[in-house]
């Protein structure tokens, strides 16, 4: 591709991250620059990890946008959304946004999705009408924002946007988020989840899911309402954050450990529907060992090889959940 007119950064193997950047897609091509072609947008998957987050290529476009994903003072950056405690590394980069004078980088903690979130600002600030695509921005709610009606929907995965949401996690395929967001900006969600290209590939990963619940119930140590379980063994690098509520609803907080191709990950979480016992900022926790996310699930990225130091992090984090 020549040089894209925009490419669009969003979170990678997240439901929101996908979610956002095809509503901002059908923003900007509706309303910034009508009749843009499709061939002329790039898309660059973002993922934490331990040391430098964006990558020399990740503003390739003439416009670079940034969704559901932390806030950098590269000035390539033209466009900003996100909804994360811990979007700024440094305060020095929290000052250069609130000094920022486009009108075109938004932020709000307290939002339970980006994609809600830039879907309002879109409308509000620049007159654009989503309803188009309110079947993916309530998805999007509920799904960012644990808005399950209890942890056995979460897990079991019913809903065809449940399914989705494993497929966006869980994809090895690099064209198929790119391809989502593309067609998700265009169609409504439930035609895009009847797709063949999207069933086909659900199939064996809802099988690895339901090996994962498994392994995960089989793992869990729950004292003290903290549950903790280890998957560094299986290679993989996300795991639905609801099994140990489902598996035993006493627990408050998780504390898991995995270990995927690019990170050592520890990911802390918090029970969604046992929020009122909550006493602990999991973002400021993750925040001290250079992690973050939101008040109620945060993770730290180690380097691949400190699997050591992952493990040692999780255990002092869980018994700092324990002593309440
Ligand atoms: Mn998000």
């Amino acid at each position: 591709m020549a040089r894209p007119v925009l490419q669009i950064g969003y979170h990678d193997h997240c439901f929101d991250g996908v979610a956002s950047s095809a509503t901002f897609l059908r923003f900007y091509r509706e309303k910034v620059r009508p009749g843009l072609a499709m061939d002329q947008v790039s898309f660059r998957g973002l993922a934490h990890r331990a040391g430098q987050l964006f990558g020399e290529d990740a503003f390739a476009g003439e416009e670079n946008a940034v969704v559901d994903f932390r806030y950098t003072r590269d000035p390539r950056l033209t466009w900003w959304f996100d909804h994360h405690q811990s979007a700024f590394e440094s305060p020095d980069d929290e000052a250069h946004f609130r000094a920022d004078s486009s009108g075109r980088k938004f932020w709000d903690p307290t939002a339970k999705s980006c994609t809600r979130f830039l879907a309002r600002v879109c409308r509000d600030r620049f007159g654009w009408d989503f309803s188009q695509l309110a079947e993916l921005v309530d998805w999007a709610e509920v799904i960012d924002g644990a808005q399950f009606p209890d942890a056995k929907t979460a897990v079991e995965l019913t809903q065809p946007a449940m399914q989705l949401m494993l497929l966006i996690e869980a994809s090895k395929d690099p064209e198929l988020r790119p391809r989502l967001i593309r067609e998700l900006s265009q169609r409504p969600l439930s035609e895009v989840l009847r797709e063949p290209w999207v069933l086909q590939p659900l199939s064996p990963l809802l099988a690895r899911h339901r090996d994962v619940v498994r392994t995960v119930t089989q793992r869990l140590r729950v004292e003290r309402a903290v549950a903790e379980y280890d998957l560094a063994d299986l290679g993989i690098d996300n795991v639905n954050k609801f099994i140990a509520y489902a598996a035993d609803p006493s627990t408050v907080y998780t504390v898991a450990v995995t270990r995927g191709t690019n990170r050592s990950k520890v990911s802390l979480g918090s029970n969604p529907w046992k929020q009122d016992l909550r006493r602990h900022n999991l973002a400021g926790i993750a925040e001290r060992y250079g992690g973050g996310g939101h008040p109620a699930v945060a993770a730290i990225s180690f380097k691949p090889d400190q699997l050591e130091e992952a493990r040692s992090a999780a255990r002092t984090i869980a018994a700092e959940l324990r002593a309440g």
